[in-house]
């Protein structure tokens, strides 16, 4: 682990492009559950049942419900020693971007400014009539929230299972990924299509691939190294 660390410390410091894929894993060093494993139940959820357009069509209140209670819950974490050293990361690096899968907004908060929240963000709403988007900050969000335009159903501003991901973000992300010389993939289970494909497409296009996770992934086979242990002991050490 050691020389391992000491291999992936150097390759960031020399990448003149570098990207970071990270996933629900650093949030939960806030404090924020993940979506899978022991500890990774949403309220007794599974974010395959309620992430869905189906689902929210079907109950929007039962979904609503669902996320004011995240809301709840992630209004009172905070960024840790893994998103600080991931601004430290864009701060050093002039050809740097930030792929995150996480919603939760922690690492804006921490001061990412180069970033894709490919999933979307928890803090924004969009109409389902007129397809406004903003920011709602709500805790609790009345239900059922409507649009101030148009008076349509609001939803959450959020990338659900069989949705598309914005094609804009996903020029980026390839673009990315394609010309990073390390990438770095932080704490996902690599089983969410797009995003587990994207180690991979770095990988091809020639860039050294390290993950940051405590378990094995499907991408524990591909990277060049696996640095096993927590996103915010192991990643403030790649500085
Ligand atoms: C730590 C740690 C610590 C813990 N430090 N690490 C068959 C094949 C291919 C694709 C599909 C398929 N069937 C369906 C699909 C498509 C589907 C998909 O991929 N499904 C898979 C389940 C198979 N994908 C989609 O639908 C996407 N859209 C799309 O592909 O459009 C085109 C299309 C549509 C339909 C069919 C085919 C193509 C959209 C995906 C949107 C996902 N959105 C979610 C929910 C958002 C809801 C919300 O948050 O409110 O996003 S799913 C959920 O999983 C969430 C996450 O961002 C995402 C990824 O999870 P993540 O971040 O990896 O978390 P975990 O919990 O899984 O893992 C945590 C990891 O951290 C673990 O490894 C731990 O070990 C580690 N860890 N502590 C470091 N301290
Ligand atoms: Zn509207």
């Amino acid at each position: 682990m050691a020389s391992d660390l000491g291999l992936v410390r150097e390759k960031v410091a020399a990448a003149r492009s570098l990207a970071v894929l990270t996933g629900a894993g650093i949030s939960a060093d806030s404090g924020v559950p993940t979506f899978r494993g022991a500890d990774g139940l949403w309220r007794n959820f599974r974010a395959e049942d309620l992430a869905t357009p189906e689902a929210f069509d079907r109950d929007p209140r039962l979904v609503w419900e669902w996320y004011n209670w995240r809301r709840e819950l992630i209004a009172t974490k905070r960024p840790n020693p893994a998103h600080t050293a991931v601004v430290e990361f864009e701060r050093r690096c002039a050809q740097f971007w930030l792929i995150t899968q996480n919603v939760d907004g922690l690492h804006r908060s921490a001061g990412s400014t180069k970033l894709s929240e490919i999933h979307g963000n928890i803090w924004k709403v969009r109409c389902t009539v007129c397809g406004v988007i903003e920011d709602n900050h709500d805790v609790p969000i009345p239900i059922l929230p409507f649009c101030r335009h148009c008076k349509g159903l609001l939803r959450p501003h959020i990338v659900w299972f069989g949705e598309s991901l914005s094609g804009g973000d996903l020029a980026r992300c390839s673009a990315a990924l394609r010309s990073c010389d390390v990438l770095l993939v932080i704490g996902t289970s690599g089983i969410v299509y797009p995003a587990a494909g994207f180690a991979s497409v770095a990988k091809e296009s020639g860039a050294f691939v390290a993950e940051i996770n405590p378990d094995a992934t499907p991408h524990s086979g591909l990277v060049d190294v696996s640095l096993k242990g927590r996103a915010k002991e192991v990643v403030p050490l790649l500085l």
